[in-house]
Protein backbone atom coordinates (compact mmCIF):
# COMPACT_ATOMS: atom_id res chain seq x y z
CA UNK A 1 0.00 0.00 0.00
CA UNK A 2 1.04 3.79 -0.58
CA UNK A 3 0.14 6.63 1.53
CA UNK A 4 0.98 9.85 0.06
CA UNK A 5 1.80 12.14 3.40
CA UNK A 6 2.83 15.02 5.04
CA UNK A 7 5.07 13.66 8.06
CA UNK A 8 4.26 16.81 10.15
CA UNK A 9 0.12 16.08 10.13
CA UNK A 10 -1.35 14.05 12.65
CA UNK A 11 -4.31 12.74 10.08
CA UNK A 12 -1.61 11.50 8.10
CA UNK A 13 0.74 9.97 11.61
CA UNK A 14 -2.06 8.17 12.75
CA UNK A 15 -2.23 6.32 9.83
CA UNK A 16 1.23 5.48 9.69
CA UNK A 17 1.30 4.72 13.54
CA UNK A 18 -1.34 2.24 12.75
CA UNK A 19 0.01 0.30 9.94
CA UNK A 20 3.25 -0.14 11.96
CA UNK A 21 0.95 -1.36 15.01
CA UNK A 22 -0.77 -4.28 12.99
CA UNK A 23 2.56 -5.03 10.71
CA UNK A 24 1.13 -3.62 7.12
CA UNK A 25 3.84 -2.00 4.95
CA UNK A 26 2.98 1.51 3.86
CA UNK A 27 5.46 2.96 1.08
CA UNK A 28 5.81 6.34 1.98
CA UNK A 29 5.10 9.43 0.04
CA UNK A 30 5.86 12.46 1.28
CA UNK A 31 4.28 15.64 -0.15
CA UNK A 32 4.54 19.44 0.64
CA UNK A 33 1.39 20.96 1.34
CA UNK A 34 2.71 24.10 1.47
CA UNK A 35 3.74 24.28 -1.75
CA UNK A 36 0.63 23.09 -2.64
CA UNK A 37 1.76 19.34 -4.02
CA UNK A 38 -1.45 17.97 -2.19
CA UNK A 39 -3.64 19.79 -4.75
CA UNK A 40 -1.63 19.01 -8.30
CA UNK A 41 -3.91 17.40 -10.55
CA UNK A 42 -2.57 13.91 -10.50
CA UNK A 43 -3.00 14.49 -6.63
CA UNK A 44 -6.92 15.60 -7.36
CA UNK A 45 -7.28 13.17 -9.66
CA UNK A 46 -6.55 10.82 -6.67
CA UNK A 47 -8.55 13.09 -3.75
CA UNK A 48 -10.69 16.06 -4.86
CA UNK A 49 -10.21 17.63 -1.76
CA UNK A 50 -6.59 18.69 -2.52
CA UNK A 51 -5.44 17.10 0.98
CA UNK A 52 -3.59 14.21 2.74
CA UNK A 53 -3.53 11.53 3.79
CA UNK A 54 -4.49 9.26 0.55
CA UNK A 55 -3.93 5.83 0.30
CA UNK A 56 -3.51 3.68 -2.37
CA UNK A 57 -3.50 -0.10 -2.61
CA UNK A 58 -3.93 -1.29 -6.24
CA UNK A 59 -6.41 0.15 -7.84
CA UNK A 60 -7.96 1.15 -4.51
CA UNK A 61 -7.36 5.17 -3.44
CA UNK A 62 -8.68 5.99 -0.18
CA UNK A 63 -8.63 9.52 1.46
CA UNK A 64 -9.76 10.32 4.87
CA UNK A 65 -7.85 8.99 7.87
CA UNK A 66 -10.29 7.56 9.96
CA UNK A 67 -11.33 5.62 6.77
CA UNK A 68 -7.52 4.50 6.36
CA UNK A 69 -7.85 3.64 10.09
CA UNK A 70 -10.64 1.31 9.36
CA UNK A 71 -9.10 0.03 6.59
CA UNK A 72 -5.68 -0.86 7.46
CA UNK A 73 -7.23 -2.40 10.69
CA UNK A 74 -9.48 -4.84 8.14
CA UNK A 75 -6.45 -6.04 5.68
CA UNK A 76 -4.84 -7.10 8.96
CA UNK A 77 -7.71 -8.94 10.04
CA UNK A 78 -7.23 -6.73 13.52
CA UNK A 79 -11.35 -7.39 14.29
CA UNK A 80 -9.87 -6.13 17.95
CA UNK A 81 -8.88 -2.77 16.48
CA UNK A 82 -12.07 -2.21 14.23
CA UNK A 83 -14.85 -4.36 15.76
CA UNK A 84 -17.73 -5.81 13.93
CA UNK A 85 -20.82 -6.24 16.93
CA UNK A 86 -22.57 -3.34 16.15
CA UNK A 87 -22.25 -1.71 19.53
CA UNK A 88 -18.35 -2.09 19.83
CA UNK A 89 -18.79 -0.86 16.27
CA UNK A 90 -20.76 2.28 16.95
CA UNK A 91 -18.61 3.19 20.29
CA UNK A 92 -15.57 3.26 18.13
CA UNK A 93 -17.30 4.75 15.10
CA UNK A 94 -18.72 7.71 17.98
CA UNK A 95 -15.01 8.23 18.59
CA UNK A 96 -14.34 8.50 15.23
CA UNK A 97 -16.82 11.03 14.30
CA UNK A 98 -15.94 13.31 17.51
CA UNK A 99 -12.09 13.42 16.74
CA UNK A 100 -13.02 14.98 13.65
CA UNK A 101 -15.97 17.02 14.76
CA UNK A 102 -14.45 18.31 17.73
CA UNK A 103 -10.86 17.14 18.85
CA UNK A 104 -8.73 17.56 16.04
CA UNK A 105 -10.41 21.07 14.61
CA UNK A 106 -9.91 22.61 18.04
CA UNK A 107 -6.35 21.58 18.56
CA UNK A 108 -5.74 22.41 14.73
CA UNK A 109 -6.44 25.80 15.25
CA UNK A 110 -3.97 26.95 17.89
CA UNK A 111 -1.40 23.91 16.45
CA UNK A 112 -1.55 26.03 13.12
CA UNK A 113 -1.07 29.71 14.73
CA UNK A 114 1.45 28.46 16.69
CA UNK A 115 3.64 25.50 15.41
CA UNK A 116 2.77 25.08 11.17
CA UNK A 117 3.57 29.04 11.15
CA UNK A 118 6.44 29.07 12.39
CA UNK A 119 7.89 25.83 10.62
CA UNK A 120 6.36 27.58 7.27
CA UNK A 121 7.07 30.96 7.63
CA UNK A 122 3.53 32.15 7.59
CA UNK A 123 4.08 34.73 10.09
CA UNK A 124 3.21 35.77 13.67
CA UNK A 125 0.44 33.45 15.38
CA UNK A 126 -3.53 35.53 15.30
CA UNK A 127 -4.05 35.48 18.81
CA UNK A 128 -7.76 35.92 18.43
CA UNK A 129 -7.69 32.53 16.57
CA UNK A 130 -5.30 31.10 19.48
CA UNK A 131 -7.88 32.40 22.08
CA UNK A 132 -10.86 30.81 20.42
CA UNK A 133 -8.87 27.75 19.88
CA UNK A 134 -8.13 27.24 23.56
CA UNK A 135 -11.69 27.88 24.26
CA UNK A 136 -13.16 24.95 22.09
CA UNK A 137 -9.88 22.82 23.12
CA UNK A 138 -11.16 23.47 26.85
CA UNK A 139 -14.88 21.98 25.86
CA UNK A 140 -13.19 19.00 24.47
CA UNK A 141 -10.81 18.13 26.45
CA UNK A 142 -12.83 18.13 29.65
CA UNK A 143 -15.10 16.12 27.65
CA UNK A 144 -12.25 13.37 26.67
CA UNK A 145 -10.98 13.39 30.06
CA UNK A 146 -14.64 12.35 31.85
CA UNK A 147 -14.96 10.00 29.54
CA UNK A 148 -11.65 8.35 30.04
CA UNK A 149 -12.33 8.04 33.36
CA UNK A 150 -11.32 4.71 34.89
CA UNK A 151 -10.59 3.42 31.17
CA UNK A 152 -7.27 2.54 29.78
CA UNK A 153 -8.40 3.16 26.31
CA UNK A 154 -11.55 4.97 24.55
CA UNK A 155 -13.13 1.94 24.24
CA UNK A 156 -12.60 0.08 27.01
CA UNK A 157 -9.44 -2.12 25.33
CA UNK A 158 -7.01 -0.36 22.37
CA UNK A 159 -9.27 0.12 19.36
CA UNK A 160 -8.87 2.38 15.96
CA UNK A 161 -10.80 5.12 18.18
CA UNK A 162 -7.33 5.58 20.16
CA UNK A 163 -5.29 6.20 16.96
CA UNK A 164 -7.70 8.45 15.81
CA UNK A 165 -7.06 10.58 18.45
CA UNK A 166 -3.89 9.93 19.74
CA UNK A 167 -1.85 12.16 16.85
CA UNK A 168 -3.88 15.09 17.83
CA UNK A 169 -3.04 14.81 21.60
CA UNK A 170 0.59 14.34 21.21
CA UNK A 171 1.05 17.99 19.51
CA UNK A 172 -1.27 19.51 22.30
CA UNK A 173 2.37 19.98 24.14
CA UNK A 174 4.14 21.71 21.26
CA UNK A 175 0.91 23.96 20.20
CA UNK A 176 1.00 25.20 24.06
CA UNK A 177 -2.57 23.08 25.54
CA UNK A 178 -1.91 22.37 28.84
CA UNK A 179 -2.75 19.25 29.25
CA UNK A 180 -2.28 19.22 33.40
CA UNK A 181 -5.94 19.76 34.66
CA UNK A 182 -6.65 16.58 32.14
CA UNK A 183 -5.01 13.53 34.50
CA UNK A 184 -6.89 10.98 32.65
CA UNK A 185 -5.98 12.27 29.33
CA UNK A 186 -2.39 12.59 30.47
CA UNK A 187 -2.50 8.90 31.17
CA UNK A 188 -3.91 7.85 28.45
CA UNK A 189 -1.80 9.73 26.41
CA UNK A 190 1.09 8.60 28.20
CA UNK A 191 -0.05 4.89 27.71
CA UNK A 192 -0.29 5.81 23.93
CA UNK A 193 2.78 7.02 23.44
CA UNK A 194 4.62 4.25 25.02
CA UNK A 195 3.33 2.01 21.95
CA UNK A 196 6.66 1.21 20.05
CA UNK A 197 3.86 1.99 16.85
CA UNK A 198 3.28 5.15 17.98
CA UNK A 199 6.93 6.62 18.42
CA UNK A 200 7.94 5.05 15.25
CA UNK A 201 4.84 7.56 13.42
CA UNK A 202 6.08 10.00 15.80
CA UNK A 203 9.82 9.84 15.26
CA UNK A 204 9.56 9.71 11.38
CA UNK A 205 7.28 13.11 11.82
CA UNK A 206 10.58 14.67 13.88
CA UNK A 207 13.22 13.94 11.58
CA UNK A 208 11.12 15.15 8.82
CA UNK A 209 11.05 18.82 10.58
N1 LIG B 1 -10.60 14.95 7.28
C1 LIG B 1 -9.37 14.80 6.54
C2 LIG B 1 -8.52 16.04 6.74
C3 LIG B 1 -7.31 16.05 5.84
C4 LIG B 1 -6.50 17.32 6.04
O1 LIG B 1 -7.04 18.38 6.43
N2 LIG B 1 -5.20 17.23 5.75
C5 LIG B 1 -4.34 18.38 5.87
C6 LIG B 1 -3.08 17.95 6.62
S1 LIG B 1 -3.48 17.53 8.30
C7 LIG B 1 -3.93 18.85 4.50
O2 LIG B 1 -3.81 18.08 3.57
N3 LIG B 1 -3.71 20.16 4.34
C8 LIG B 1 -3.20 20.69 3.11
C9 LIG B 1 -4.12 21.66 2.46
O3 LIG B 1 -5.23 21.89 2.96
O4 LIG B 1 -3.70 22.17 1.43
C10 LIG B 1 -8.65 13.52 7.01
O5 LIG B 1 -8.83 13.14 8.16
O6 LIG B 1 -7.93 12.90 6.21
Amino acid sequence: MKLYQSPLSPNCQKVVALAHEVGVSLTIVNLDVFKGQAKSPEMLAKNPNGRVPVLEDGAFVLWESNAMLGYVASKADRTDLAPTAPRERADVDRWLAWSNAHFAPAVRKVAFERVVKKLAGLGAPDEAVVKAGTEEFAVVAAVLDRSLEGKDHLCGRLTIADFANVTYGAVCDSAGLALTPYRNIQRWLGRMMDRESVQRALLAAREAR
